[in-house]
């Protein structure tokens, strides 16, 4: 088939190919673990979303792709069904081993180990649960919960709840609710939060009780429930809204929140990361190296011509990054890819 119908009728197919993609995504990654699969059939799904604003020709749609997978769409499109998917899908080790990877605390590695000692099920994992880590015993507990996406108007309470206690804790605290929340999705998988305070910054030492004086009030009003780990930078846990409306049908679930603390000077660098997405993370990096600079998480730096990188530059808000690397900025919403 033309590359350029494979493409046209590919749109009609759009929201299942790319479901598809993502399974055979995580099937690479979880089971297999085969990073650069898992990135190439992330980066397909990306491609093909663009389509057909984007891809004008059939060369540039093949760019994105690779012929491996290119192969599968077309198999998908002319026979109505892929064979590796059904045989993953078919297959006990691997459909187990994806499983075990959707509780937290349980990765690639923990899940194989378990699913060789015959642990396969929720079922099972209650069993030897005192067997499992700290994280691992939290992720089975709230294990339906933490599979609940969090609708938006939620997302919103928890932000204005966060914000006000923040300024509580200290007033000049600075706190951003990135991940899709920020982006303006409609519901998100977990709370993203950075944090800053201008007084702390990447040239002075460590300050962790910026960040645990925050952890700890969110404790003491019982927003946070739970700790999945706590660091000098970073607190993983849960965390669950009151009902305050004395309507008795109203209960929220556990929801899982990330709290990072970053120095004041690598802020926006940080909140563009965390904002996401990973895509398009990946492509603003691959436009900021073509241009001379390398960007990660926490800097931005210019490359010289020996392939040094250099002093990192002063951001000041996202758009400084945008502008060093001559992009046209764009707004969350339009950072999906
Ligand atoms: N991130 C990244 N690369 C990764 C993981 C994360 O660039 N490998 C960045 C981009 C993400 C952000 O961190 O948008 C937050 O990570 P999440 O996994 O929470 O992703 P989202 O918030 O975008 O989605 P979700 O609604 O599922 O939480
Ligand atoms: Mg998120």
């Amino acid at each position: 088939m033309p590359v350029l119908r494979l493409w046209s009728s590919l749109q009609a197919h759009l929201p299942i190919t790319l479901l598809k993609g993502r399974e055979l995504a995580n099937y690479e990654k979880n089971v297999n673990r085969a990073i650069h699969k898992y990135n190439a059939y992330r980066k397909a799904a990306s491609v093909i979303a663009k389509y057909p604003q984007k891809i004008k020709s059939g060369t540039e749609a093949k760019d994105g792709v690779g012929a491996k997978i290119a192969e599968k769409i077309d198999e998908y499109l002319t026979t109505g069904k892929l064979r590796k998917l059904e045989k993953i899908r078919s297959d006990d080790t691997s459909s187990s081993i994806n499983f075990l990877t959707r509780v937290t605390g349980i990765g690639p590695a923990a899940a194989r180990k378990f699913y060789d000692e015959g642990v396969k099920t929720i079922e099972d994992l209650k069993k030897i649960e005192h067997k499992l880590n700290h994280h691992q015993q939290i992720g089975l507990k709230y294990f339906e919960e933490f599979e609940k996406r969090i609708p938006r108007s939620e997302m919103e309470e928890m932000e204005a709840l966060i914000l006000q206690e923040l300024k509580q804790v200290h007033p000049d605290y600075i706190g951003t609710i990135c991940g899709s929340y920020r982006r303006g999705a409609a519901s998100s998988g977990d709370i993203d939060i950075l944090l800053t305070h201008p007084d702390f910054n990447s040239q002075s030492k460590k300050q962790p009780r910026l960040l645990h004086a925050v952890v700890e009030h969110l404790e003491s009003i019982g927003f946070i429930t739970d700790t999945l780990s706590k660091g000098d930078t970073k607190f993983m846990g849960v965390c669950q809204l009151q009902n305050n409306t004395g309507n008795k049908n109203k209960n929220y679930d556990h929801r899982r929140i990330d709290i990072r603390l970053i120095p004041k000077d690598q802020y926006y660098c940080g909140v563009l990361y965390f904002t996401g997405s990973d895509i398009f993370n990946k492509n603003m990096r691959t436009l900021a190296l073509e241009k001379g600079f390398t960007l990660n998480e926490y800097t931005i730096r210019p490359v010289g011509t020996t392939g040094m990188a250099g002093e990192p530059l002063q951001v000041d808000s996202e758009k400084d990054i945008f502008d060093y690397i001559q992009m046209k900025y764009r707004e969350p919403k339009h950072r999906s890819e």
